[in-house]
């Protein structure tokens, strides 16, 4: 049984709990959730049996929960209405912070009713691990929707030892001065004990702004504030390398890639994209690139294809509708012009696809095309690279991504460059087969050495907890993460 004052040694914050709400007629049960950090911090947690807690949202609104215990884990959740949830997720988590702080790709909305939402929230969350917190307990934050946390926490409990990870890129000074309430959010940050990028850009950029707002001192890589150190530090985020090679090397995954490759009419070239539908991740761009390959006959249906894999994602928020329609369209006028009978140009997927057919896929391409125009880390490319078991397939990857800081081995693109990103896609569809071998033994080095379960042992021994054996278990079934986003 859960008591409400049950505390806890080990504390994850993140707006989503890791499960989901599974109905079986009458009945209603909560559901490990295969996607979400869960897959990363599961093993941790499970290392801290009966001492650790995750606090976190539903996903449902306008309902009350109590805590309840999933794999050992104590869940508690955070309760919102319906109008918190448009004003502080879709609004300004995702139609302030999101665009901010990918480059402002699209304008960035300044609401005070936002703002006055994402600090009660983050207030919420905060006095639910105030309440869970032993003393001397350890808080590890997650990502841009609860970055007011760590100064609002170490205000209650100056105790708690608290570390941020923020999976998305941290921006450049120039516009992360836009923010009117860039004071208040710095100084949110710089409550935590650690903070954590993806990338040395990242925390250069956050070492420049405590610096130019006079929240604190640069010292080193760290930062000073209030007489205070505060550890900034890079913590680039991997995959379940050992997970995605078991389905991958499972003679089910090896017989569908074979069957999708024939289906598609055996092509000399698959070209594969598989994305969050975001405006971030370039793909509409990335398919005028492959068109104006077609129209120029450098490439060529059947013998050239598109595969798009196009979750749903964020379709209440700004912005969103828009690219669906844009790739709706983008998709139908490329098969009008270049597809044939039975043999589209693109075929086009807007629907979540399992873990096992994903690894099928990225095991029947021949190029992966990741293009985004900006993304803090981009896991898609290292799940591809942990596919590739026998150091076949060609990465595409945009300078843009954190992923390209240890991905030097790919082709990197400018994906704002449409012809640098046709020469690449052309590139790549002809590589020499020596070349292709050399480049992904060496991406898959990096990919499986620099692991989810390094980052989390990084994480862990960063917050001082460095007892906790974060290595693959034996037999999980939760292969990939990503924010809870
Ligand atoms: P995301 O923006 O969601 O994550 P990404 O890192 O690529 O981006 O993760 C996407 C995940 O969703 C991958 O695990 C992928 O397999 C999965 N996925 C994509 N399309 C799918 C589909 N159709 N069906 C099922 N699954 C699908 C954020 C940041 C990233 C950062 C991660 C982790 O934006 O930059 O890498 O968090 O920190």
């Amino acid at each position: 049984m859960t008591s409400p004052t049950d505390r806890s040694r080990l504390l994850v914050l993140a707006n989503r709990l890791p499960v989901r709400r599974v109905r079986t007629g009458d009945r209603s049960e909560w559901e490990t959730s295969p996607r979400g950090l869960v897959a990363a911090l599961g093993p941790v947690l499970e290392s801290h049996p009966g001492e650790a807690t995750w606090i976190g949202w539903t996903g449902i609104t306008g309902e009350h929960h109590d805590p309840f215990r999933v794999d050992g884990v104590l869940l508690d959740p955070v309760e919102m209405s319906r109008g918190e949830v448009q004003l502080f997720y879709e609004g300004f988590c995702n139609s302030t912070l999101w665009p901010l702080y990918h480059d402002s790709i699209i304008r960035s909305e300044y609401h005070r009713t936002w703002w006055d939402a994402y600090v009660t929230i983050n207030r919420r969350f905060t006095e639910h691990a105030a309440r869970r917190a032993e003393p001397d307990a350890v808080v590890w934050v997650h990502d841009y929707q609860l970055q007011m946390v760590p100064a609002m926490l170490r205000a209650v409990r100056p105790d708690v030892r608290i570390g941020l990870f923020l999976h998305i890129p941290f921006p450049p000074v120039e516009l992360f001065l836009q923010l009117p309430w860039r004071r208040q959010l710095l100084h949110g940050l710089a409550g935590a004990d650690v903070v954590g990028f993806q990338t040395r850009g990242g925390a250069a950029n956050f070492r420049s702004l405590v610096e130019r707002l006079n929240i604190g001192e640069v010292d080193g890589a760290d930062v000073i504030v209030d007489g205070r150190r505060v550890q900034v530090g890079v913590f680039p985020i991997g995959v379940d390398a050992a997970r995605i090679a078991q389905i991958a090397a499972d003679p089910a995954t090896i017989d569908r890639a074979a069957e999708i490759r024939a289906s598609l009419g055996d092509p000399e070239t698959i070209l594969l994209g598989v994305d969050r539908l975001d405006y971030t991740k370039g793909i509409a761009r990335r398919i005028e690139a492959f068109a104006e390959l077609l129209s120029e006959e450098r490439l060529e249906v059947p013998r050239h294809v598109l595969v798009q894999v196009a979750e749903p994602s964020r379709e209440a928020v700004l912005g969103y509708s828009d690219i669906r329609d844009r790739v709706d369209g983008l998709v139908g006028e490329v098969n009008g012009a270049y597809g044939l009978v039975g043999a589209p140009a693109v075929t086009y997927l807007h629907r979540s696809q399992s873990t096992e057919e994903l690894v099928a896929l990225y095991r029947a391409a021949d190029v992966m095309l990741v293009t985004p125009v900006r993304d803090g880390m981009n896991l898609v490319c290292k799940e591809f690279v942990a596919s590739r078991l026998d150091n076949t397939g060609v990465l595409v990857l945009s300078e843009f991504t954190g992923a390209a800081e240890a991905l030097s081995d790919a082709l990197l693109v400018n994906p704002y460059d449409v012809d640098g990103l046709k020469n690449a896609i052309d590139r790549a569809a002809h590589l020499p087969t020596a070349e292709v071998t050399r480049r992904m033994a060496a991406l898959r080095k990096s990919v499986t050495t620099d692991d989810v379960y390094a980052w989390a042992r990084s994480w862990m021994v960063a917050l001082g907890l460095d007892t906790a054996p974060a290595e693959p278990p034996a037999d999980t079934a939760t292969p990939r993460q990503e924010t809870p986003a």
